[in-house]
Order: C-alpha cells, then structure tokens, then sequence
C-alpha cells in the first residue's frame, strides 16, 4: 500500500479545525485532527510545505517510522505545530491501518482493558450559586466527575467562568485576541468557598475538579492546595506554568491535593521531571497535541510506570476526530484516569460524522474499523476559515500575566 493523496481541510463550524486526510492508491484512507487553537494556519502551512511532499509514495503501514522521520528528520523537534502536525498524519495512519486489519483501533493496541471511559464536564459560573446550580444539573444528568469555576467578584468574567470569551461560543469571529483581568489575591480565598458550598450541595459521592490555567505562582498553588484539602478534589489543574517543572515540587511538599497538568505538552521531554519524581498524578496530554496516537501511547506507558495516570485533554478545540483516537488510547491503557468531554456544537457533529458514543458520564469507542471518525467535505465547505484567539491576560495594572 501506499500514500497517494494527502488533504487538509481547514473549516469553522463554529470554530476552526484543521483535518488531514490522507488517501492510499487502494483507496482506503484515513483522517486526523491537527488543530491548535488560535494558531491553526501555522499548522497547515506546515503541512502542506514540509510534510505532505515528503510523504507521498510511502507505505502507509509504518506508523512507526513515519512518525520518527517526521521527528528526527525535521531536526527542529518537538514545538506544538509540529507535534500537531506529526499527530495529524499519525492518527490518519493508524486509521488506515485498522481499517485495514478490519478492526478498531483499541484491539491493535492491545485490546480492551475496560468496560467504559469516565468523563468530567465542565460547570463555570458568574456567581458561587449558580456554579452550584449547574453542578447539581449535571449530576442529574449522570455525571460522576465535574470540573467547576466561578468568576472573581469585581472583576469582568474570566475564561471559563462565564458567558465564554472562547470562540467556542457561538462560532465569533475574533480577529484580535480580548483582554482579560485577573487578581490572584482576590481568587485564592473564593476557590475554597466554592468547594465547600459544593460539597454542600453535592455531597462526597462526586470527583469535583479545578482548573486554574496556569495563573498562580508555586507558593500560592501551595497555599491553594492546602486550602482545598478538607474538599477532597479529585485534582488541581494547571496551577503554575509548567514551563519549569521544578515548580511543582514546591507545590508538592506542602499539600496531598492530587495535581494534573500537561494540556499545553507535546512530547515526553515536557515531562520526565514531573513523571519521575512523582510530582503529578495525572497528565493531561492528547492526541492531537502530543504527535498522534503513537506520541500519546509512549508519553502514557512512561507514566504508568511511575503511578501517573492518564487524562486527555478534551474541550471543543480537540476535535471529534482526535477525541475518537483519545478514546481508543483510554480503553486499552492500563493506567487511564479520566477523559475531558464537553461536546460539540450540532454543526461539528455535521461535518464529523463518529462513531464513539456518549452516555450519563461515559465515553464509548466505535466498533468499526479504524478510530470510526470521518469527514464530511461537503458539510466543511460551507463553513470556512474564521480568525479567533483565545483571551490574554492581564492584572489589574496591565501587567501582562499567565493563564
Ligand atoms: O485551546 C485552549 C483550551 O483548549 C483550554 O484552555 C481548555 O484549559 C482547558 C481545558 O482544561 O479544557
Ligand atoms: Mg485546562
């Protein structure tokens, strides 16, 4: 067999993705997810002027070496555009070669290790009350695992609190990135409120999650750690930037918060830190960002040794295409944790026709042969490319700062 044909289909129902597929002269073909939020054209062009021509005529079946040509060969390894691209065409291979083995994917790597995938979904919220509200919405609706944020008092809604600044809402254009305030001083005493108002409401019988994008220093993660304690969160997320992952010692020496992190990681040098010394429980990688199904595989089997368990990241901007092969990784590893889902807009099932499914708080791969997500083109014609970013941030002063 070999690769005739590669595509890449960029378009925007409702926000951008960017969708490889690649088409062998049997004419069976395969689709992958290559989308970075807010920088999506940098990956196209990568594709289309590095990657694609040096892969046209070879066999599709080396998965493998395919993947090392594309890092070793570029010579400038790892970076998020390249990761994103390499995951692209990976899990664009791995779909051929399940589909010609006539399998799905979880059997080829090593078949199922359980019965069911556990989510967590999101709650965010202007107010405590209506946080409250939303996560007692989604227990009702089966949830066993929600992630809940409020906005700071005083200070305009932040992303992932209120009516989204994201352009996941509602498909805006946002050619210019919005501003947003943040106040650590103001946020560290509100969090553990809003637990205990959950606990609550909620009782204990629910994993309740946090994410803190990134946004406080390793002293005050510690603090927060500490201060969350007696509300037993299943885990504390993003809570300093992890660029120095010496950080996160700091933040382990002072409290038993459980703590994940490594949604902006594209390879296992992001994190053998973190791993080895046992400074994390969960990794947070996925699919489309860390090189593909085989990128995601090695980052979790090198976890798994060091009691570090896996849980993808999965919000709209990970494509349904890239949240399948999440799927079959999660149901055949034997160190899963959880699963990120949030759902996808009507338009995005439109032009994503899948084959998982999702029911009361669990996630199913498809029976079908390959990661069983497809394309529709013709559905993805009619929403082109639209400009957006994601928020910055700033403190009160105008300081630019993490989030
Ligand atoms: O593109 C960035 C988003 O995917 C990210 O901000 C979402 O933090 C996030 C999460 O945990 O899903
Ligand atoms: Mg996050």
């Amino acid at each position: 067999m070999k690769i005739n044909e590669i595509k890449v289909i960029v378009a925007s129902p409702g926000r951008n993705f960017v969708t490889v597929k690649v088409i062998t002269d049997d004419g069976l073909y395969g689709i992958g997810d290559g989308t970075v939020n807010g920088r999506e054209k940098a990956v196209v062009a990568y594709l289309e002027d590095h990657v694609i021509p040096t892969l046209i005529g070879k066999d599709p079946m080396r998965t493998e070496d395919i993947w090392q040509y594309l890092y070793k060969g570029a010579y400038w390894r790892r970076g998020p555009i390249t990761m994103a691209a390499i995951g692209a065409i990976d899990m664009a291979l791995w779909d051929i070669k399940a589909k010609a083995a006539g399998m799905p994917l979880y059997q080829l790597l090593g078949g199922r290790s359980r019965d069911k995938v556990m989510v967590y979904k999101h709650v965010g919220g202007l107010e405590i009350s209506e946080v409250v509200e939303g996560v007692l919405a989604l227990r009702e609706a089966g949830l066993e695992a929600i992630r809940a944020q409020v906005s700071i008092p005083g200070l305009p809604p932040i992303y992932g609190t209120g009516p989204s600044t994201d352009q996941a809402a509602g498909g805006m254009v946002r050619p210019m990135p919005t501003e947003e305030v943040w106040a650590t001083h103001k946020y560290l005493p509100l969090v553990p409120k809003l637990f205990e108002k959950l606990r609550d409401a909620v009782g204990w019988d629910v994993h309740l999650l946090h994410d803190v994008h990134h946004r406080l220093t390793p002293i005050e993660a510690a603090r927060l750690g500490k201060d969350l304690e007696p509300y037993r969160l299943f885990w504390l997320e993003d809570a300093i930037p992890a660029e120095l992952q010496e950080g996160f010692r700091i933040i382990r020496q002072h409290t038993t918060q459980p703590l994940a992190v490594g949604e902006v990681f594209n390879s296992v040098f992001d994190l053998t830190t973190l791993i080895t010394e046992q400074l994390i429980d969960y990794i947070r990688v996925t699919s489309v960002h860390a090189g593909g199904v085989t990128g995601l595989k090695k980052i979790f089997d090198f976890a798994s040794i060091y009691h570090v368990r896996s849980a993808c990241h999965g919000p709209m901007d990970v494509s349904p295409v890239a949240m399948g092969c999440n799927i079959h990784v999660d149901v055949a590893i034997s160190n899963f944790g959880i699963q990120e889902f949030t759902g996808y807009t009507d338009a995005t099932r439109e032009m994503f026709p899948y084959t998982w499914s999702y029911d009361r708080g669990y996630l199913q791969p498809g029976e079908a042969p390959g990661h069983g997500v497809d394309i529709d083109e013709a559905v993805a014609a009619k929403y082109p490319y639209a400009p957006a970013y994601l928020p910055i941030a700033r403190l009160e002063d105008g300081t630019m700062t993490s989030w």
